[in-house]
């Protein structure tokens, strides 16, 4: 259970912290990220958002999030007390084509990860594919989360894992990144996922 209470804010990470988990938050250009990340983080996020040019028009796809300003160029970081003895350290990676298939930025985000929460939007399913590539590729037990816009169309589950590949017990969650108890709820559903995931795959 995700406690929203304000001792939850607080900058230090409780005595009773046993267990410390880094995951990722990766996707697509645009597809909610940072906002997943700043919407959970008790602590103050630390983001690194850069205003977006014209030159970066010609290759961002903006449609549907025409409002975007600024873009991630580094890295995300958020902190979430998920249990009184679990703390979650959460990294977001940068959406842009330019980076998302940069091989030594992957490498520094996955070192010492334990998964990753893929977004997705189902106006562009595809434009996830890369993401989950880059996860699959490092062997990280990942999630797949639909960030809901007004306009994403609803498809039945059956559809959407089929036409995401996705392997019958990847956990397959809708979210709004902006609503705090429903982004927590999707990242509940990737700890879960990578418990069992490790349980069975450990020695
Ligand atoms: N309607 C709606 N808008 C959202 C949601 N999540 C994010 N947004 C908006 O969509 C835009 C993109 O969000 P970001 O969080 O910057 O996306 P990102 O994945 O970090 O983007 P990059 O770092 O540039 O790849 C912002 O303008 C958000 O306000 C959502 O769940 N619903
Ligand atoms: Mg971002």
């Amino acid at each position: 259970m995700v406690s929203t209470t304000s001792s939850d804010s607080g900058i230090y990470v409780r005595d009773t912290v046993e267990t410390t988990a880094k995951l990722l938050v990766v996707g697509p250009f645009g597809v909610g990220k940072t906002t997943l990340i700043g919407t959970v983080s008790e602590i103050e996020p630390l983001r690194t958002e850069e205003v977006m040019t014209q030159a970066g028009a010609l290759v961002d796809d903006l449609r549907g999030i025409e409002d975007k300003k600024t873009t991630t160029v580094a890295m995300d970081f958020g902190r979430l007390t998920l249990a009184p003895d679990l703390v979650l350290y959460l990294f977001g990676a940068p959406g842009q084509q330019r980076f998302t298939q940069v091989a030594p930025v992957w490498r520094q985000l996955v070192h010492g990860a334990y998964g990753a929460l893929v977004l997705a939007d189902t106006r562009r399913l595809d434009s996830s594919f890369a993401s989950m590539e880059m996860v699959e590729r490092h062997g990280l037990p990942y999630a797949v989360a639909l960030n809901v816009f007004p306009d994403s169309p609803s498809f039945p589950d059956d559809e959407l894992r089929e036409a995401l590949d996705l392997k019958p017990e990847t956990p397959l969650i809708s979210c709004d990144a902006r609503d705090r108890a429903s982004a927590a709820r999707a990242l509940i559903a990737l700890v879960k996922h990578v418990h069992t995931y490790y349980q069975e795959h450990l020695p």
